[in-house]
């Protein structure tokens, strides 16, 4: 098929002629939103001729392709990417600028997709981009949430949330395939039968939700490949039940439909936190019986009916556990659809299922009550049941009467489903998201299964795709890079580190501050969009965007804004180079002690504002609605990244990645991939601070630490403290965040006191920032910090976590 031409004319026109046939307007009287669609719907055209080809290709070569299955994919805006990785940003803005439309003006027209709370989701998205970029044929996976992630509001001085409607308007990147659409069956009961002297089990009864797959292009930079994120929505099969109906049975006539309108409905908020809503695990179920109905078919249509070949064929990844119920369905799938008996159906699954670890916090743990899984999943419980028996077998032979080894490694234990326990027991790899994340999980979280099955354990750090990241963000900067050392890094990010010698050229190093500097402004452009705000550009940005966790420890962050706020209104021959205390975070809508982190940083925000003096060198502001078009107008202008969390506790982070490639310098623990940042800096290019994981490890089991302490002998902390409760902050209501205060020194609803070490942590963290201070008024040695960082931030990008996936996992092509 021959591809269509699109120059700067043909743009234009299709532009032009598309407002006329959609709309009946003209250029002068289309709204910016129509402006926008017209826009985006060309690049559109020009993706569909690519996408079909690709397919094709794929097709005819017959080769190996991975699935992604991930709960959530945050997206982000996509007009501007795909421009870009057509390599037609020229011809467009060309186009554009002739037509009198600003990128800027339409740009904020496309809804944003945010199908995900924040870096699981964010990981998956820039996953896309470099699988297509590296030319490696892969399908997403995932949930076509109705509504994102809520919106956020801040208003007097607490976080509100809003629906995130994001589909009102429609959504041009998508395709329905209703030809494609599987049914997904819940409930009913398992009945047994003989077939050819063979034991067959069918679900009977069942309630039927149907999956209609609505697909969105996944882009390669400069090359012909283009995959798909199949994005999966649920409805109900027939309107209503009209034999039920007629009958007068309106409630059961209508029961199969509240199924299926409410499991696609709504992303749930929580981020790195469980809870075992039995809607949750419907939405799990969804995902992977959908995926995998959908893969076999064309494993089948590809390869015929041989699934001995399989694994040769097809790699499932799972995302945390959310998408573990992938093993049991496909199981169920070899043997009560195609035949397969257990053993054989067994050992295909085992060799086509990997997993990826996201997480070690505890209260994230995935786990379902057995009784829950029997009555929504019943014929899927079975398999449970058998494959944990068989595996309790072999552990058994293992460990002889080791019980609680054995129930602790067990997929079935003491009345619960252990998704992690069956994430590991069967699938080939398992994989730990940093080294450090790596080690832990290997060592500690799977002890037992590091020991029985040690080769199955990878680390492969995770990555940030630096076309969203740095090419498409900071323009500036990346013109820049190109000018100095050429183009080779769009597609070879470790060839950043030609920059290297450029630290020394203060010509370089003024075009660096200058471009951070515009950032700077083009973030306040954003910012005066998004909630009317100013931020004074000669500031320094100190930066902490990420969810709102306690184990972040934004509180941290906020007692030492605090302290310095004292230090100002004490000694009036304090000074500091002005910085901004940046923060963008979402707090769960039921995390009440996460949302009382918000109200201290906002009241903080009000008491720096309201002295004169304290405003000139210290000021806070909150981002509204952090999402990542807000990131994409932050980092760029980004001077410190705040990277504190409890150390062992982040398992990578993702965020730092970004900042760093941007610039930014890092102030942080020894935590995640923050470990191989400073490797790869060196200690000069590195504010690092606070205790090691080891020693957080040693403390909990110790049991003995005692933050009164630092209490009593601190008198910063002290003073800090008593305001946070004494109405200086909140003087209408004093007691307003006294559950921080509470928790920090004598621990709650059963917790330790401090259980992320913030009072422990604070002196070093204070002497770090103290020294940042120092060394920030030395410009020269701030952009040589700078200037390294972005030069050493290529192995941090996915091109390199998916290359070394495909190495060691995937093993495609
Ligand atoms: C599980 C069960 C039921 C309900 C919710 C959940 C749940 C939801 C979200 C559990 C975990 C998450 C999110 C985890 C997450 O985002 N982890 C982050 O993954 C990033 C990419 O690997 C890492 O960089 C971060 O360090 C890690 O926190």
């Amino acid at each position: 098929m021959p591809k269509r031409e699109f120059t700067k004319d043909h743009i234009k026109q299709s532009i032009i002629g598309k407002l006329q046939r959609y709309y009946g307007k003209t250029l002068q009287e289309a709204t910016p939103y129509q402006r926008y669609y017209a826009v985006a719907s060309t690049l559109r055209d020009q993706i569909m001729d690519k996408w079909i080809i690709s397919r094709e290709r794929d097709q005819q070569l017959g080769g190996k392709r991975v699935y992604y299955l991930c709960i959530e994919f945050l997206l982000g805006r996509a007009m501007y990417n795909n421009a870009l990785n057509l390599l037609a940003t020229q011809p467009y803005t060309q186009a554009l600028t002739e037509l009198e439309i600003s990128w800027q003006d339409i740009m904020y027209e496309e809804p944003e997709p945010g199908l995900g709370n924040g870096g699981l989701g964010r990981l998956a998205a820039c996953f896309m981009d470099s699988l297509a970029t590296l030319d490696l044929p892969a399908m997403g996976a995932t949930i076509r949430y109705e509504y994102g992630l809520f919106r956020q509001k801040l208003s007097q001085g607490q976080q509100v949330e809003l629906p995130d409607d994001w589909l009102q308007n429609g959504n041009v990147w998508e395709i329905a395939r209703v030809e494609d659409l599987v049914e997904v069956h819940f409930e009913g009961r398992v009945v047994q039968s003989v077939k050819d002297g063979r034991d067959v089990y069918s679900l009977v009864d069942y309630r039927t939700v149907e999956a209609v797959p609505y697909d969105m292009p996944a882009l390669g930079y400069g090359n012909d490949r283009v995959n798909t994120l199949r994005t999966w929505r649920a409805r109900s099969k027939q309107s209503l039940d009209l034999s039920a109906f007629s009958n007068g049975d309106y409630v059961a006539a209508s029961k199969e439909q509240d199924l299926a309108n409410v499991i696609s409905k709504v992303l749930y908020p929580e981020d790195n936190h469980y809870e075992g809503k039995t809607l949750r695990l419907c939405q799990h179920y969804f995902l992977v019986s959908a995926t995998l109905q959908c893969a076999l078919k064309d494993f089948e249509a590809r390869h015929g009916k041989d699934y001995r070949l399989l694994p040769d064929k097809v790699v499932f990844h799972i995302n945390d556990t959310h998408p573990a119920l992938a093993i049991p369905e496909l199981m169920r799938l070899l043997m009560d659809e195609k035949g397969l008996g257990w053993d054989e159906a067994q050992a295909i699954t085992n060799r086509c299922m990997a997993y990826t670890n996201h997480t070690i916090m505890a209260e994230a743990l995935e786990r379902w009550p057995k009784e829950l899984m029997r009555r929504q999943l019943p014929r899927i419980y079975m398999i449970l049941e058998e494959m944990n028996r068989r595996l309790c077998e072999k552990l058994w032979d293992r460990f002889p009467g080791q019980w609680d080894r054995i129930a602790h490694m067990a997929i079935l234990a003491y009345d619960m489903v252990h998704m992690a326990n069956l994430c590991v027991s069967q699938s080939f790899c398992i994989n730990g998201v940093s080294q450090l994340h790596g080690d832990i999980i290997k060592n500690e979280t799977f002890h037992d299964y590091g020991i029985t099955t040690p080769r199955k354990f990878t680390a492969i750090t995770n990555g940030v795709t630096h076309r969203r990241w740095l090419m498409a963000c900071n323009p500036r900067l990346a013109e820049l890079i190109t000018a100095s050392i050429g183009d080779a890094w769009t597609t070879q990010p470790e060839r950043l580190s030609d920059l290297l010698p450029f630290r020394d050229d203060a010509a370089f190093r003024e075009q660096f501050a200058l471009i951070k500097r515009q950032n700077k402004d083009v973030f306040n452009r954003f910012l005066t969009r998004r909630q009317d705000m100013q931020v004074d550009p000669a500031f320094m940005f100190d930066v902490q965007v990420k969810r709102l966790h306690e184990y972040k420890r934004q509180l941290l962050n906020a007692l030492h804004i605090h302290v310095l706020y004292n230090r100002i209104m004490d000694d009036p021959g304090f000074t500091m180079p002005p910085r901004v205390f940046i923060f963008g975070a979402k707090a769960s809508r039921g995390y009440h002690k996460a949302k009382m982190i918000i109200r201290y940083i906002l009241a903080l925000s009000r008491l720096i504002d309201a002295s004169p003096r304290a405003r000139k060198m210290l000021r806070i502001l909150f981002v509204e609605n952090w999402n990542v078009s807000a990131a994409e107008a932050l980092i760029p202008a980004s001077d410190l990244s705040e990277q504190i969390s409890t150390a062992g506790k982040e398992a990578s982070g993702t965020g730092n990645m970004k900042l760093m490639m941007n610039g930014a310098v890092t102030i942080g623990t020894l935590d995640g991939a923050n470990v191989e940042i400073a490797q790869a800096v060196g200690p000069d290019n590195i504010y690092l601070f606070g205790m090691t994981a080891e020693e957080v490890s040693a403390k909990y089991r110790e049991g003995t630490y005692a933050p009164i302490h630092f209490f009593e002998r601190n008198t910063e902390i002290r003073r800090a403290l008593s305001q946070m409760i004494d109405g200086t902050l909140f003087p209408d209501n004093p007691a307003m965040v006294q559950i921080l205060y509470h928790d920090l020194l004598f621990g709650s609803g059963g917790s330790n006191p401090d259980n992320y070490f913030v009072l422990k942590d604070f002196g070093s963290y204070a002497q770090a920032q103290a020294d940042i201070s120092r060394d920030y008024q030395d410009q020269d040695l701030w952009l040589r910090k700078a200037i390294t960082n972005t030069a050493l931030s290529g192995f941090f990008s996915t091109d390199r976590t998916i290359a070394q996936y495909n190495e060691l996992v995937w093993k495609l092509k």
